[in-house]
């Protein structure tokens, strides 16, 4: 039987990170986390990590979708943090980012990894923004790794 996995160390890999202005208290310790794994578990060169800062969540899609189709880079992650309020506003904001970044990664040749937060309160958030539980920006930088090295051995298998 052949089994096609990845590893995480991608020293060669380009990356973009798009992260949204909203909530940045949150998005800023995402942004943290995902900087952190690529250098540390990915090896990642710095100067290979390009982040890109959009207004909100609902401007995600887009950006991520135009980084995936330039050519540049060899996965993209998704930041941004989406906090109930008093209104349905928050269902659409996060309705439309999610939906929006799906379609993306199917059309896209490269990984899109999803770490925009969908929070009912401020401290879920920040429990998911490097607390009690974890950090979803890291987590999201990690998937990408596991995913450039799949694909390159899902190409490369004989
Ligand atoms: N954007 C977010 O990233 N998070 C939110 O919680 C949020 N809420 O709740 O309003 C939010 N709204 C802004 C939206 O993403 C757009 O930036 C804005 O509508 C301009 O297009």
């Amino acid at each position: 039987m052949k089994t096609i996995e990845g590893c995480l160390p991608c020293p060669e890999a380009k990356i973009a990170i798009v992260v949204s202005r909203f909530n940045s208290f949150i998005t800023e310790r995402l942004l943290e986390g995902a900087e952190d794994t690529l250098l540390r578990q990915g090896q990642v060169n710095p100067d290979n990590i390009t982040c890109i800062r959009v207004p909100g969540a609902i401007e995600i899609p887009l950006t991520v979708k135009r980084a995936a189709e330039s050519g540049k880079y060899d996965a993209v992650i998704a930041l941004g943090c989406v906090i109930r309020g008093a209104t349905y506003h928050f269902e659409i904001v996060a309705n439309e980012c999610a939906k929006g970044l799906t379609q993306t990664m199917l059309g896209s040749n490269i990984p899109v990894a999803f770490g925009v937060l969908a929070c009912d309160t401020i401290e879920q958030a920040v429990q998911r923004a490097g607390s009690k539980a974890g950090n979803k920006g890291s987590e999201a930088a990690l998937s990408s790794l596991e995913m450039i090295n799949v694909l390159n051995n899902l190409k490369n298998v004989g």
